[in-house]
């Protein structure tokens, strides 16, 4: 993907060069300029580039719904947890809620979009945002398979958690059959996810010669505003954030916490996918940390299926960017919505690489800014999401120790102990 992401700058910016566009109505001058941007940029290129970001949005209603009715069925399962699955939920979102405010209100100030101007296809007007009442009572749906035909993510997310806990409400055989039936179903989801990954080089590379082509050199810059962005929010939220909650809810000493942590942070950064992650953030949470297994067996779990606070971050800042790049303003309720889909989102995207993207497509559609603008960020992506995956483990560890310290099941003897080793031990 990286490989992609390169050569597609160099070859759109050559292209770029090439075309020798008329700066004022944006069109090719020369004659093997315009057989160019007809046939292969705006043709071929295009064509596998549409193809791409439309397989991201393919995924998105079979992975959040699979993935939810998985992360509901198993939480209802612990009805007898209640208080400790209800704090840890709150937690999630909680924290989710705030590291996407966080990214927002860093990309407002910074503007990273400020200076891009992408040309809207004519065809489209920016609707009017749903006031809250008709968005509150639009939540829920009257038809979950039009809501799944619709792209209807908060009625499919509403509709999945209801039918989870229903499984886990149902028990016996049945409950059990069918909670087995979502649970290989998300295996064959997540196949699909990584399956589609691999088109994701020939989809990068073509997106961006196409961006670049049109956008020329100039855009790096526009782009390195959005990767900083993005990369600040992670790293304020990954340490700053986490380690101020660690000290104020469970009054333990962050340090040892991110020394503990750092290697399951960086087998998250190498693997982008927390699911990967899981055994060795499991591992790690209960035999370095001191988190008793009966917290740990749940929320870690829980943890990588619903909360991607690292991911929200993404899309937090992805949002004000393409906003800011189309010159659409979502206005204040827009904002709020984001926050919404994005806590929601996140809570439906299963841990494995590139997913966020597949849900920031949701994100889009939700304040009705073009899911092409994705074309403007999917380049840099790859590394984001390294690091965002980190985030997203972290806040999963995070919220584990703090619940098992509220509830008196944390081994603070083990936890102060340097010498425990997940690994070696
Ligand atoms: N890579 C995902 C994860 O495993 C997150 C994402 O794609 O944003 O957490």
């Amino acid at each position: 993907i990286l490989l992609g992401m390169l050569l597609g700058i160099v070859v759109g910016v050559i292209f770029n060069l090439i075309l020798g566009v008329d700066e004022v109505n944006k069109i090719p001058t020369t004659p093997h300029g315009q057989w160019l941007q007809t046939f292969v940029i705006n043709g071929v290129l295009d064509a596998i580039g549409q193809v791409f970001v439309a397989s991201l949005k393919l995924l998105v209603v079979p992975l959040v719904f699979v993935s939810l009715v998985c992360g509901a069925a198993s939480l209802g399962g612990h009805s007898r947890m209640g208080a400790l699955a209800t704090k840890t939920m709150a937690l999630y979102l909680l924290t989710t809620a705030l590291a996407i405010a966080l990214a927002m209100g860093v990309a407002v100030i910074v503007q990273p979009g400020g200076d891009v101007d992408m040309a809207l296809a004519s065809s489209f007007e920016a609707p009017t945002a749903p006031s809250v009442k008709d968005t509150f009572v639009g939540i829920f749906p009257s038809n979950p398979i039009q809501a799944m035909a619709e792209g209807n993510m908060l009625q499919v997310i509403v509709f999945s958690i209801l039918f989870g806990v229903a499984i886990a409400r149902t028990g016996g055989t049945i409950g059990a059959n069918m909670a087995a039936f979502f649970e290989n179903l998300n295996q064959v989801v997540l196949k699909m996810v990584m399956l589609l990954m691999q088109l994701a080089p020939y989809g990068v590379f073509c997106l961006l010669v196409k961006l670049f082509a049109s956008l020329g050199f100039g855009a790096i810059l526009d782009l390195a505003k959005y990767f900083f962005t993005v990369l600040f929010v992670l790293m304020l939220h990954g340490l700053g954030v986490y380690g101020v909650l660690l000290r104020t809810f469970s009054g333990l000493n962050p340090v040892i916490f991110f020394r503990k942590m750092w290697k399951v942070m960086v087998f998250g950064f190498s693997t982008a996918s927390s699911n990967a992650t899981l055994p060795i953030t499991m591992r790690t949470v209960e035999h370095d940390l001191g988190v008793d297994n009966k917290v740990s067996s749940f929320s870690v779990p829980l943890g990588a299926t619903i909360n991607m606070d690292g991911t929200a971050i993404m899309q937090g800042v992805a949002t004000v960017f393409i906003a800011q790049a189309y010159n659409i303003d979502i206005g204040i309720a827009g904002y709020l919505m984001v926050i919404l889909t994005a806590t929601l989102a996140s809570v439906g995207t299963a841990g494995v690489p590139g997913v966020g993207l597949v849900t920031l497509a949701m994100v889009l559609q939700s304040v009705g800014l073009p899911v092409e603008g994705i074309a403007l960020i999917i380049g840099v992506d790859r590394f984001l999401d390294m690091v965002r995956t980190a985030v997203n483990i972290t806040g999963d560890a995070t919220v584990s120790v703090i619940v098992a310290k509220s509830e008196d099941m944390l081994d603070e003897t083990r936890f102060h102990n340097m010498k425990l080793n997940a690994e070696t031990d």
